[in-house]
């Protein structure tokens, strides 16, 4: 027996071959490789960089689907199910919305796969497979089986998972839906066992809130200490209130945190459930201490609340440039499907369309729903300039000087192949065409 994985690309523009930060190695992927019995042979495709060969000798295709992969992985299903081969999806979009998901596989599976992937397969095997499989959440001591990924080139840095979920719930957060606002911690054993076998001095910790848990954090990055690796991760402002915190992830090899600042209007922040990020009055010295820790921050914020004007861009750039971050985000709001935001927006009736991921107009970068002080297209332009704003050469210089006293060498060398392509990236994700991929020849 074989089993196809796809991992779907969001879309392409003629003659675009892949994103660069978007080329890193697919987790989920080796996850679902190390739950295979080893009597099933297996291939992947990563559509983002490579032609999928839909005439492949195959049994079985194993699709993951995120919201905005949703069209591509249903396109994909159709070609192989023309096949006659049987399709199997699963992932964010599929456990978040499975209503949609099962119009176009055999089989979708909701939840982690770690307790009903190896029933699924035998149940395949026997030729009676159902529609349905709820995975629910779990954890597996087997580590993740990155031998798939051979002979693919992705970028020299490994990703680990220390958790799964949040404690908290963001209004437009599709983690905290999936995992119902609560955190859940791998055994750290098993963290320990993946940097090891890692053959990178990189890691980049997936968790969507590694301080979810604070002293399940400290005493990971006391054991990780001694491995001397190098890593980064996505963690709250709020943790800078503990420099002792500070100093064990730096000394545990923490180069890089993401900080989801959100937004610096306390109205936005309320909205949008996250009053515990605003940390009136200490927001600078908090950023301050990440720095002084030997921290660099990616910095993300988020446009499309109601507080949000034209003055607010302004006022975000200033503090973002201000405080010289090592590189900064500025994303619109997307309602996903499954979320409070989704629901309050289309309760107010201000949802441009019913399923954005769906539409055939609908390009990456474009906003989805009515924001109340602006229009759409405004705000998607407002975003964009912020982003080429702060990838400006006498910006991202100033930036970069003071990167140099927050971070490695090797980090600093990293700094400058991220920011100076920074503006030329921007420029390859805006406008992609959602789930087409325009030089695709199915065969
Ligand atoms: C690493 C990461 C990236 C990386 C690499 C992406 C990749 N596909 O490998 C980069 C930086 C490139 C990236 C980019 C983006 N990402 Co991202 N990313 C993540 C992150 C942090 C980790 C993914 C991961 O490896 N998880 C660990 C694996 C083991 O867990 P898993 O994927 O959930 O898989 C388990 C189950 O879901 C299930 N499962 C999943 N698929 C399948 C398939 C089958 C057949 C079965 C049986 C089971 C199954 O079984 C697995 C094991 O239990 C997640 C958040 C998170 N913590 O998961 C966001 C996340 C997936 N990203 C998200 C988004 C929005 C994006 C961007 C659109 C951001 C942007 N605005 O540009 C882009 C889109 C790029 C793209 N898809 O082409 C959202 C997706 C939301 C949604 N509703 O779809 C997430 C959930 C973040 C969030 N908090 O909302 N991302
Ligand atoms: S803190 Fe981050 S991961 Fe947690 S619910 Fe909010 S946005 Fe989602």
């Amino acid at each position: 027996m074989k089993i196809t994985f796809i991992l779907p690309a969001i879309g392409k523009k003629p003659g675009q071959k892949y994103i660069g930060t978007w080329k890193m190695e697919p987790l989920t992927i080796a996850v679902l490789k190390a739950l295979t019995p080893e009597d099933i042979e297996t291939e992947l495709f990563d559509d983002r960089i490579e032609l999928i060969n839909y005439d492949t000798k195959t049994d079985l295709v194993a699709i993951t689907v995120e919201t905005y992969t949703a069209k591509r992985s249903y396109q994909i299903a159709e070609e192989f199910k023309k096949r006659g081969v049987t399709v199997v999806m699963g992932g964010y979009h599929t456990s978040l919305i499975p209503e949609e998901a099962a119009l176009h596989a055999d089989c979708i599976f909701t939840g982690n796969a770690e307790k009903l992937w190896g029933e699924l397969l035998r149940d395949f095997k026997e030729n009676r497979l159902k529609k349905i499989y709820k995975g629910g959440i779990a954890f597996s001591d087997i580590p993740p089986d990155k031998s798939i990924f051979t002979g693919k080139k992705y970028l020299p840095i490994s990703l680990v998972e220390t958790g799964r979920g949040c404690c908290h719930s963001c209004e437009f957060c599709a983690i905290s839906g999936y995992y119902n606002c609560t955190y859940y911690k791998r055994a750290q054993a098993n963290i320990i066992t993946d940097l090891e076998k890692s053959p990178y001095k990189y890691h980049f910790f997936v968790d969507d809130n590694l301080m979810a848990d604070t002293a399940n954090a400290q005493a990971l990055f006391d054991k990780i200490a001694p491995l001397k690796k190098k890593w980064a991760g996505q963690g709250t402002l709020t943790m800078a209130r503990d420099p002792d915190l500070l100093k064990r992830m730096k000394k545990s090899g923490c180069n890089l945190i993401l900080i989801g600042f959100e937004s610096l209007e306390e109205e936005n922040l309320r909205q949008m459930n996250k009053s515990w990020n605003m940390a009136i009055g200490e927001r600078n010295e908090l950023v301050k201490r990440i720095h002084d820790a030997g921290i660099g921050i990616y910095a993300t914020f988020v446009f499309g609340y109601d507080g949000d004007t034209s003055e607010t861009f302004q006022k975000t750039l200033e503090f973002a440039e201000k405080n010289k971050f090592y590189t900064a985000a500025f994303n619109h709001l997307l309602p996903f499907p499954g979320t409070p935001l989704y629901r309050r927006l289309k309760e107010e009736d201000r949802l441009l369309y019913d399923k954005w991921w769906l539409e055939d107009d609908y390009n990456y970068g474009d906003l989805a729903f009515k924001p109340k002080n602006m229009s759409p297209e405004q705000m998607s332009m407002l975003c964009r300039l912020a982003r080429k704003e702060f990838s400006r050469l006498p910006v991202t210089i100033g930036r970069g000087i003071s990167s140099m006293r927050q971070t490695s060498p090797l980090m600093w060398a990293l700094f400058w192949v991220m920011n100076l392509r920074l503006g030329e990236e921007i420029d390859e994700k805006i406008n992609v065409p959602i789930g087409r991929n325009l030089d695709e020849m199915p065969k």
